[in-house]
Order: structure tokens, then sequence, then C-alpha cells
């Protein structure tokens, strides 16, 4: 049938298909304001992670977004441990700071220095010794503690020697456990040769209970195992059991927490051949 021969459709009829086409109309502008409102809240910045930089408000406000669980921070993301640590704070050139890194190619300025506050060390001894007043009182504090904590009775049997004693020391330069005079730790007062009550000296520190002792414990007390075994060519000396350096408790903990064990590695100095 030709289109113009069509019956014209009566009001009623128009108004009601105008009631139903305007009802589908919002029906479908609902549906569509829900799938939008969907897809933009699942990119927003609670579903990605992005952290709010309105967190308290958002808190507060008690919103939709906040109420989303936030996914866990992956381990990339969480902040890294910030050593703090100041290389800096002390001199390792002045030979009067507890810091001074000294060894034979470093040796000490001036070549015949000698501290201004040393003490008699009030503690078991072979040899009177000598040492700086804040390194005296750790030694008396590391003695007593490794008698209170294991039994142990520590002697010294040497700590301080002047230059003079040192050229006596090193004679013809043959042993090379002894320092040329002028760049021996024992000059700063700060250094300390420690064995046994019961005569273990020396070596003899390598594998008896005292050795153990203060290899695992001296740093507590601000003192280094100054020759370790492993580290013969970056001390320049071989390895020695009994020698302890004082560099104080703060800069003992932080290398013993860093795993360093030569003041040259820690503080970035050249290493020392054995046969320097
Ligand atoms: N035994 C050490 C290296 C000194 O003589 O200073
Ligand atoms: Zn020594």
């Amino acid at each position: 049938m030709p289109a113009d021969d069509r019956e014209p459709l009566s009001e009623g009829v128009q108004r009601r298909r105008l009631v139903v086409a305007g009802w589908l109309s919002l029906v479908l502008i609902a549906i569509a304001a829900v799938v939008v409102g969907a897809v933009t809240g699942a990119a927003g910045p609670s579903a990605s992670g992005a952290p709010s930089t309105t967190g308290a408000s958002d808190a507060a406000s008690g919103s939709a977004e906040t109420q989303t669980p936030r996914p866990a921070p992956s381990a990339s993301s969480a902040p890294a441990a910030v050593d703090t640590f100041d290389k800096t704070a002390r001199s390792i050139d002045d030979p009067a700071s507890i810091w001074v890194v000294v060894n034979k190619l470093r040796p000490l300025n001036p070549q015949d220095f000698e501290p201004d506050d040393l003490v008699t060390v009030p503690v078991a001894h072979t040899w009177e010794p000598l040492m700086r007043q804040e390194a005296s009182d750790a030694v008396v504090a590391m003695f007593q503690a490794a008698t209170d904590e294991a039994g142990l009775y520590l002697a010294s049997n040497s700590a301080f020697r002047s230059y003079s004693t040192q050229v006596d020391l090193y004679g013809d330069g043959s042993d090379p456990t002894t320092a040329p005079p002028g760049a021996s730790e024992h000059q700063t007062g700060l250094a300390i040769d420690i064995g046994a009550e019961n005569g273990c000296t020396f070596e003899c520190l390598e594998t008896s209970p005292e050795g153990e002792w203060l290899r695992a414990n001296a740093y507590r007390f601000g003192f280094l195992l100054r020759y370790p075994a492993d580290k013969v060519d970056v001390t320049g000396y071989p390895h020695e059991a009994w020698h302890y350096r004082y560099i104080g408790v703060e800069l003992a903990t932080e290398m013993h927490d860093t795993g360093f064990t030569t003041l040259e590695e820690f503080f970035g100095l050249p290493a020392v051949p054995l046969n320097t």
C-alpha cells in the first residue's frame, strides 16, 4: 500500500507514542549515566593506587573513593633506608682525632706526634699501659664486661708507644708486624695489644675465648680489630688478633652494622699492599 494511503494516526495514539518514546529516552540516558560512572570510577586515583594529596579531607568526607580498599604498596615503592652517618664529622688526618687513619701510606703529621691527655690505664698488664683518657675509659669498661659477661680476664701487653720507642722496636724493619716509626697507631694513644691474664697473648688470641669475645664485642666499646686476616693487602699488615684501635662507639658501631672491617675501605682510602 502506498504510504500516503495510510490512515492518519489519531491524536490519542500520537500522544501515547510520544510518552512511550520519552520514557525510553529517559531509561537510555540513565543506563548511559551508570555505564559512564562505572568507567570513570575504575580509572580514578584510588583504584590506581596513586597517593591522595588530600588524605585528611578524604577521610573526613567519607567519600566513596576513600571507602574503596586501596591496594597494598608494592615492595618497590617502599622507602629505602637512608644511612645518615656523617663520615666527615671528624678528621681522619689530624693525629689528635679519634678517627685518624694511620698506615704506611699515611704517616702521622707531625711524625713525632704525642697526645697531651695520656693516662695510665688501670688494668692488668705486662708493660705499664698509657692511653688517651677516652680510650683508657673504654678499655676499662670492655675488660670489665669481658669478665662480667663471659668470665674472661683480659690484660694489656702494649698501648702508647712514643716515636723513639717505635724506632727501637722497628730495628731493621724485618718484622712485618711492626710499623715504621711515625706510622704506628700506638703513637696516637688509641691502640692496645690485648691478651689474656692467663698468659694467652698475640697469636694465641686467634683461637682463644678471649679473642673470640673481643671479635664479637669490641665494637660495643668503640674498638676495631685493626688488622683482620682477610684484609692484609688493604691494611698492609698480617693478621693481628691482638691489636685493637679505639675509634669511638659511634664509628665502631657504624662499621659493624654496615659490614666494613677496615678504616681504609670505610673512608674510601687507597689500599696498602702487605709489602709496602
Ligand atoms: N703492630 C702494629 C702494626 C704497629 O706496630 O703499630
Ligand atoms: Zn699493636
